[in-house]
């Protein structure tokens, strides 16, 4: 907060992104928010980077991957050299071919509901969504005939060895957002940049701050980080004062000292007198944040992420042989219903809606681990190690959003 009152005598605080007001957002954007929800929501192969089908890699591979043994898995993604050679989908010499944070083999650029690793362990093409034409889908074949299906059995394998964050460390595993603390005044981007980004929520809002904080530095946007746990940015009544005097003192600030973008996001489970709020309560609550917002000012509403039924990393600790035991449905995870109301709040603002879920829960269950990497530190935290990971696609929603019209 500090030092994002120093900024007051610096006058381009206030830089207007090609000189746009957000309430000619409103007016123009339509077409807009369709553009965002597109490219944010449509899984196909196509905006993730891949080309199902088509083999977007090349056939002349070094002679280290050409003649590498079955197993061998030479980028670490866990594909092996042979399955990436032979489908040409991904690079057995990148783990994230297409560059997106997410490794390749979470990917599932033919969209049938099985991962390339999936793909992989039951011998199906990670360019063709029905191998057997069958007319069911990879991810909807039951290859061991137990009655699940393989994508539900996709991720029944161990806890890696050399899992990122441990287990063991896995609950303070965090970085520039301390929770409780709030910002711990580390993360900053690029603060010699005139195009300012305010990070602006809960606790849900600080697990973004790793992977704002390393596009913000990539990218040169100085960041600032307004975030508390326990109180949403959203205009909903809490049990707790401290929230509602956080938010004035919060908009207060914002409004002195407009930036170029305001990202908004925050837990979708709050209780209320033993209830959760309404889609209306919520929706109302949000409209009433964001017309509290600089018309300076782009805003971004960003989804919410997946809450697990269990506490992912000690529920790991005792499933240490299959790591789908702990994973919850992704129709348990996210609400469908709580986008949509954050979209239609947004959309009647003129900001932006975008979601990482497609990063964060890549297939259905969602994800407790990827790779060697484990996502949660709790049952509905990142790790820090997993929001730094995913830097590039959060950091190309927010450029959408910074370039809006
Ligand atoms: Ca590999
Ligand atoms: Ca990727
Ligand atoms: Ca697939
Ligand atoms: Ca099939």
């Amino acid at each position: 907060m500090g030092r994002f009152l120093a900024r007051r005598d610096q006058p381009s605080v206030r830089l207007i992104v090609h000189g746009a007001s957000r309430r000619m957002v409103a007016r123009q954007g339509t077409a807009v928010v369709f553009l965002v929800c597109a490219t944010t929501f449509a899984l196909t192969s196509a905006s993730r980077g891949f080309s199902a089908g088509r083999s977007p890699i090349g056939s002349e591979w070094p002679a280290a991957i050409a003649s590498s043994s079955a197993n061998a898995d030479t980028d670490g993604d866990g594909l092996t050299d042979r399955f990436e050679r032979k489908w040409g989908v991904t690079d057995p010499l990148k783990a994230d071919t297409n560059g997106d944070g997410l490794l390749d083999g979470a990917e599932d650029p033919d969209g049938d509901g099985l991962s390339n690793l999936g793909e992989q362990r039951f011998g199906t093409n990670p360019s063709n969504p029905d191998t057997d034409r069958d007319g069911i889908p990879d991810g909807r074949d039951d290859a061991n005939r137990d009655g699940v299906a393989d994508g539900k059995q996709q991720d029944d394998r161990p806890v890696p060895a050399h899992l990122r964050p441990s287990l063991a460390e896995a609950s303070s595993d965090y970085q520039c957002y301390v929770p409780g603390s709030g910002d711990n005044g580390a993360c900053t981007g690029d603060p010699q940049s005139d195009v300012t980004v305010v990070l602006y929520g809960d606790s849900h809002a600080g697990q973004w701050a790793p992977a704002l904080n390393r596009a913000s530095a990539a990218r040169h946007w100085h960041l600032f980080i307004m975030a508390k746990s326990g109180c949403p940015s959203v205009d909903v009544p809490r049990s707790n004062p401290a929230c509602a005097a956080w938010r004035s003192a919060s908009e207060a600030l914002l409004a002195a000292h407009p930036p170029s973008l305001v990202v908004i996001t925050n837990y979708s489970h709050y209780m209320y007198q033993h209830h959760k709020y309404s889609s209306a309560a919520w929706r109302n609550g949000l409209a009433r944040t964001l017309a509290a917002m600089p018309p300076e000012s782009r805003i971004l509403v960003l989804g919410d992420t997946p809450k697990f039924a269990r506490n992912v990393p000690l529920c790991l600790r005792t499933h240490l042989t299959n790591i789908a035991a702990c994973e919850t449905s992704r129709s348990d995870a996210i609400s469908a219903t709580h986008d949509r109301v954050e979209q239609s709040a947004a959309r009647a603002a003129g900001a932006t809606f975008s979601s990482m879920n497609a990063w964060v829960c890549p297939y259905d269950p969602c994800s407790a681990i990827v790779g060697d990497l484990l996502l949660w530190r709790d049952n509905h935290h990142l790790t820090s190690t997993y929001s730094v990971q995913l830097a590039p696609a959060l950091g190309a929603l927010v450029a959408n959003a910074l370039a809006a019209p």
